[in-house]
């Protein structure tokens, strides 16, 4: 309880920010869109990784309320941004079954007037989805509207296939643990899921992307884009601003 107290202060008082972490066209190496990844700003403890903070505002309820808050502030810094590149959040399994999902996405952009096609919606493969009509239901309106939704950490789950068949996806997000240097056979994993994805009319990221030749090889496989460390860590605001200014 004197956690969740904590945590609730910590949301009312802004300590609770969003990174940003770059997404790049591996073709032309242009940041092409920027992902948020929510940090805590203790006063104390310094920065605080989500795994740590995550599971307890999904527990209290408080996911909604963390991601709208991230989004009205990414909106905001996203005005600023050189190259217009989009804006990607993490919506959880529990927000996707929410009736309001969409009308709250609806009203953020009118708010901000950002455009519905810079705004990317990342569901992670790896959940349970319960209520699979209203996420099916939701999933579409934003659709219909231009936001585009992205399945993270593909391959990871049980469900991955299952939710490409029955959702609207744009977009799949290759995980990182397919890139493990000393694992040879995950490299013809890595390029059905690329050829999958292709002919499936998707875009294909590939996440975790730690050194050039994994991205000149992945750039020829015909993957769009690469997300990790060799472009850019997840970074506060002003960095990426920096970022931005210099590879334009
Ligand atoms: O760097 P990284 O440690 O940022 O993120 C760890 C995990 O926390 C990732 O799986 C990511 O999806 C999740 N995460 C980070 N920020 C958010 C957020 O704003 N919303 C949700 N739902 N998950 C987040
Ligand atoms: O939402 P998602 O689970 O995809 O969150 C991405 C996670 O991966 C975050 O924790 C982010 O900090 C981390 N990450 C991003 N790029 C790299 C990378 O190149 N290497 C490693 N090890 N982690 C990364
Ligand atoms: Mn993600
Ligand atoms: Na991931």
């Amino acid at each position: 309880a004197r956690r969740a107290q904590r945590l609730r202060q910590a949301l009312d008082h802004g300590e609770i920010v969003p990174f940003y972490q770059p997404v790049v066209a591996l073709e032309s190496r242009k940041t092409a869109g920027v992902e948020i990844l929510a940090r805590w700003q203790h006063p104390e403890r310094g920065l605080v990784p989500p795994d740590e903070f995550i599971p307890l505002i999904e527990t209290l309820g408080l996911m909604p309320e963390m991601t709208r808050y991230l989004l009205d502030i990414a909106m905001r810094d996203a005005r600023q941004w050189p190259g217009a590149p989009f804006l990607a959040v993490n919506i959880t399994a529990s927000y996707l079954e929410d009736e309001d999902f969409t009308a709250q996405m609806a009203a953020l952009l009118e708010a901000h007037a950002f455009p519905a096609d810079r705004l990317e919606v990342e569901i992670t493969e790896n959940v349970l989805i319960e209520r699979l009509d209203v996420v099916q239901q939701n999933l579409s309106r934003l659709h219909d509207m231009g936001v585009r939704v992205s399945l993270d950490d593909f391959g990871t789950g049980y469900s991955g296939l299952y939710h490409l068949a029955r959702l609207d996806i744009d977009k799949i997000k290759i995980d990182r643990s397919f890139f493990d240097a000393e694992e040879i056979r995950q490299d013809n994993l890595v390029r059905l899921m690329i050829a999958m994805g292709r002919s499936l009319g998707m875009a294909v990221v590939a996440e975790g992307i730690e050194d050039e030749r994994l991205a000149e090889n992945l750039t020829q496989q015909g993957c769009h884009f690469g997300q990790g460390y060799l472009f850019g860590r997840p970074m506060p605001a002003h960095a990426l601003y920096e970022y931005l200014t210099r590879s334009h």
